[in-house]
């Protein structure tokens, strides 16, 4: 089976390829390519609405779906407090109310998978000075209020969880913490995705987590061990699409690559191609155990 692959847009503007900027050359690249989608940024405020539909639409023309809603939160937000996990009231509140604007736009798109992450204004490393306990009784206040939010909306929401260096460290930085949420939670829409740069770091086999999150992996974010394209670190990625393919997973990868490097059409190309190579050996080795 193949996998459907989307290219993650606020990370490519990172290398020169700003879509706002100029949208048909880096669709065309991403189309030519061969990729399936785009995961496009939840800006409702910022971005102008008119502008967003004209490049959502020229994706369409391109073939692209909008495969996902990128919340933009830590050193992507530009200064706004967007943190689900504040202790001041006012600071979550702020956060819930930009993930209905963001909700709102991915059910105007047809419900693509919006995604959320746990992100301090200020990071503390090696220890949060908020305890861990209240930090996870705020978030999860808060992915109970997206999540109901997003239900009756037909919006998928995934939580990603960010490695320590990144994220609250100690809280939400593994697949296992994510999960725990949205068992707690219980709302059908909430799900999880995993970032193969962090649950690299953060989690055990990458496989493991996926089986365990089953059919409530809502995403995945595709980089190698080195946050580069994927086949330029340590990752297994034949063992990666074998237990994709054993799941069933019928839902994006997408690439999410920081800085992306060396160049946009390298990047783009070598890493889909790698992917597709990964699937063929896959389906190779299948060949070979029927034929035994
Ligand atoms: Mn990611």
């Amino acid at each position: 089976m193949a996998f459907k692959y989307s290219v993650i847009l606020p990370v490519l503007a990172l290398g020169g390829g700003d879509v706002w900027e100029r949208p048909r050359e880096v669709l065309q690249m991403i189309a030519s390519a061969g990729y399936d989608g785009i995961d496009i940024d939840a800006e409702p405020d910022r971005i102008d609405q008119r502008r967003f539909r004209e490049v959502t639409e020229m994706a369409g023309s391109l073939g692209l779906k909008v495969a996902g809603v990128l919340g933009a939160w830590g050193t992507w937000h530009a200064g706004e407090q967007r943190d689900l996990a504040s202790s001041d009231e006012s600071v979550r509140q702020y956060a819930v109310n930009y993930c209905k604007k963001c909700i709102d736009l991915s059910a105007s798109l047809g419900g693509p998978v919006f995604q959320i992450m746990a992100v301090c204004f200020h990071h503390e490393y090696p220890f949060c000075s908020t305890p861990l306990g209240t930090l996870r009784h705020n978030f999860v206040r808060s992915a109970k209020e997206i999540a109901d939010y997003a239900a009756p909306r037909q919006v998928p929401v995934a939580i990603e969880p960010i490695n320590r260096f990144e994220g609250y460290a100690g809280f939400l930085n593994s697949v296992v913490d994510a999960m725990s949420i949205v068992d707690e939670v219980d709302v059908s829409c909430l799900g999880v995705m995993i970032d193969f740069f962090h649950a690299n770091i953060e989690d055990g086999s990458l496989s493991d987590v996926m089986r365990m999150a089953g059919n409530k992996l809502l995403h995945i974010h595709l980089a190698d061990s080195n946050r580069q394209a994927p086949g330029t670190g340590h990752i297994d990625f034949l063992q990666v699409v074998r237990t994709l393919s054993a799941m069933e997973y019928k839902r994006y990868m997408a690439l999410d690559c920081i800085p992306p490097r060396p160049d946009l059409e390298t990047f783009l190309g070598y890493s889909i191609s790698y992917m597709r190579e990964m699937e063929k050996a896959l389906a190779l080795q299948k060949r070979l155990y029927e034929s035994h």
